[in-house]
């Protein structure tokens, strides 16, 4: 679904049902929320549906979940570099991921509508469009993994949409092949948290990697460049199905005491 109001996007989702009840149940849902929007009341609603093959749909895992509370952005942002580095991304491609990011990194100073494809050595930009970027699509759980991943955040007091939607993309993004981690903060301007998600320490929540008020957000993807190219990672990131049928450990945030 995707939703705009005054051509301007509102909001977007998408659901992976098993049958054609759940898909009439999912689409009137979605309807809903963009009827309901806090931004305000959609006038333009768009669905598409597929059909897609069972064989071809491929089985994941949610990501482990786990935070750090941070007193601003600032020290987000020296979070967030620490923890990308141990994963092996260099500090190069960091800072320049970080500096692209914080400036809008659509060519106009926006943000993106998709994330951009960062050389985790060089730091330098693969995408090809650089307003669009890499799209990731057709994710998402079982009924089963989102009662229990909403019962599990809710005691956290996190059982928002924010919460839910980013640990199903960034778990996608990191089951790809070639895929070190992800760096991601809101567009939304009052929503100032964000995460490193990586195969080794999984979805790292940080509470601030924004001030509130700024409108700039985006996603960097690290990718491990090989002979191989490009096309087929982009391929399983835009169109591969994934289905999450295995919950992953939930736990609390922990502040973080910078060391310098
Ligand atoms: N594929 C790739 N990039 C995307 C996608 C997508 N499907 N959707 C959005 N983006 C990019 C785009 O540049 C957006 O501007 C940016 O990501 C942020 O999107 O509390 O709300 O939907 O643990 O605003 C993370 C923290 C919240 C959640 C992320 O992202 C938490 C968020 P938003
Ligand atoms: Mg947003």
């Amino acid at each position: 679904m995707h939703a705009s109001l005054d051509g301007r996007h509102l909001s977007g989702a998408e659901r992976l049902v098993g049958q054609t009840a759940s898909a009439e149940e999912e689409m009137l849902s979605m309807l809903r929320r963009a009827l309901d929007h806090p931004r305000g009341r959609a006038d333009r609603i768009n669905f598409q549906v597929d059909e897609i093959p069972l064989k071809k749909t491929v089985s994941g895992s949610l990501l482990n979940f786990s935070g750090y509370l941070v007193d601003d952005w600032k020290q987000g942002r020296k979070l967030a570099c620490q923890l990308l580095t141990d994963t092996g991304v260099s500090l190069q491609a960091v800072s320049r991921a970080l500096e692209y990011l914080a400036n809008g990194a659509a060519p106009d100073g926006s943000s993106m509508r998709g994330a951009m494809l960062i050389d985790t050595q060089s730091g330098e930009r693969l995408e090809a469009d650089r307003a669009r970027g890499i799209r990731v699509s057709r994710m998402d759980l079982t009924t089963t993994v989102r009662t229990r991943l909403q019962q599990q955040l809710a005691v956290l007091n996190l059982d928002n949409s924010h919460v839910v939607e980013a640990l199903t993309l960034a778990s996608k993004v990191i089951s790809a092949p070639g895929i070190i981690a992800e760096l991601c903060w809101s567009d939304d301007p009052e929503y100032t948290a964000g995460y490193v998600a990586s195969a080794t320490a999984g979805y790292q929540r940080i509470n601030h990697l924004k001030p509130a008020g700024e409108e700039r957000g985006g996603r960097a993807f690290f990718v491990e460049q090989k002979t191989e190219g490009l096309t087929s990672l982009i391929q399983y990131l835009e169109q591969t199905p994934f289905l999450i049928e295995r919950i992953g450990e939930v736990t609390q945030g922990v502040s973080w005491l910078e060391q310098q």
